[in-house]
């Protein structure tokens, strides 16, 4: 029926290619620290993998922004860690300083679980993207995500975020090891993808949020590979869902290739790149999703205003779903995000 179910849906329609004008909008990380709400549900579980692992926190953190913005999407509330720890990786979050792993390369040798049994340790998650279906508007869409296994590898090799150094010094040093880590990540995230669309995700999310600073040589085995496997795996596990793919600061070139080579259905552009120029390489038909500059969010007023004009020019050659060009921030107010939301739907 026009206006109800699964159509009325627009980052669908998005994703499906139609420009819908406005175009849908979502914040990466919207659930987050920035809202007080968020903050005393967070004090309710001893420790962040905790809160990610209890099916009724994490559903009202996913539904947390929905119940104040009018957004379009909701997206599931887990953290792309999850998956090391369900590979049996020792995995926290130290206060103040992100996430932290005992890194393989201080190992003589790599262990990690098999990925059928890691999938099923990832069940609270499945329950969790479940609940909030279930509780969320029948014209909003859910988002179900994952790490991209490089960047997943990245935090498994060298424990930690930030720079890349000891993890790409792996890749040659240890090459056959990170390859075969790669695939068993691939095939984990595969699993876990497809359990979220079977438990009600309408589309997927890819965060390769450390395609960055990869010498030419290393780009296609690390991310273009291991993405293209991943998708061609989804489409054997009979999941039809569209995936969006964020090779965050990724060169244009290198955005180009993931495009067309791997197999995604659209793209998230981080803040530093340009839809046009991308647009102009790869067509008008892949949906895109993006970028204001999330530092926006904090500073609000006429900059806020400015750049969310230039977001909507930038990307009007093409299907668009409006976003960030990387996740909110802390620091953010609330109240922008109102503005935002305002000023993208004002015509
Ligand atoms: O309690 C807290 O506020 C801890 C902060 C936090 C939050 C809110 C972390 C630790 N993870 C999350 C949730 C999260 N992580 C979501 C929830 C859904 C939403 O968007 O609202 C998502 C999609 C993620 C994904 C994620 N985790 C990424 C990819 C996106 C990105 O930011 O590039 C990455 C790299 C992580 C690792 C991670 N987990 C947490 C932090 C602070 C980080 C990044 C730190 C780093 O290594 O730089």
């Amino acid at each position: 029926m026009e206006g109800e179910g699964v159509q009325s849906r627009k980052m669908l329609r998005a994703l499906a290619g139609e420009r819908v004008d406005p175009p849908p909008v979502w914040l990466m990380r919207q659930a987050g620290r920035y809202l007080p709400e968020y903050r005393a549900l967070r004090e309710r579980a001893r420790n962040f993998l905790e809160f990610c692992y209890a099916p009724a926190l994490a559903a009202e953190a996913s539904l947390q922004p929905l119940r104040r913005f009018d957004l379009d999407a909701a997206i599931l509330f887990s953290d792309i860690l999850t998956v090391p720890d369900a590979l049996g990786r020792r995995v926290w979050f130290a206060d103040g300083e992100g996430p932290r792993l005992d890194p393989l390369i201080a190992e003589a040798r790599w262990r990690f679980d098999e990925p059928v049994r890691a999938v099923q340790r990832l069940s609270p998650v499945h329950e969790t993207v479940e609940r909030v279906r279930s509780e969320l508007a029948v014209d909003r869409t859910l988002i179900g995500f994952a790490g991209g296994p490089w960047t997943v590898a990245t935090y498994m090799l060298q424990g930690e975020g930030g720079a890349k150094d000891r993890a790409r010094r792996a890749v040659y040093e240890r090459g056959d090891e990170v390859g075969e880590l790669l695939a068993a990540l691939t095939e984990t995230t595969a699993l876990h993808l497809a359990a979220q669309t079977k438990a009600g995700a309408d589309c997927l999310q890819v965060f390769e949020s450390w395609a960055e600073g990869l010498p030419q040589a290393l780009f296609e085995p690390l991310v273009i590979a291991p993405t293209r496997r991943l998708v061609s795996r989804l489409r054997e596990l009979g999941v039809q869902a569209p995936v969006i793919g964020f090779p965050r600061a990724a060169t244009s070139e290198q955005i180009e290739a993931y495009a067309r080579e791997t197999g995604v259905d659209a793209l998230s552009l981080d803040t530093a790149a340009s839809a046009s120029s991308l647009r102009a390489r790869i067509g008008s038909t892949t949906p895109m999703q993006g970028n204001l500059d999330p530092q926006l969010l904090v500073v609000g007023g006429t900059p806020l205003e400015q750049g969310v004009r230039q977001v909507l020019r930038d990307f009007a050659g093409g299907p668009h779903i409006f976003n960030l060009g990387h996740g909110i921030t802390p620091e953010a107010k609330p109240e922008n995000v109102d503005t935002l939301l305002r000023l993208v739907r004002e015509r």
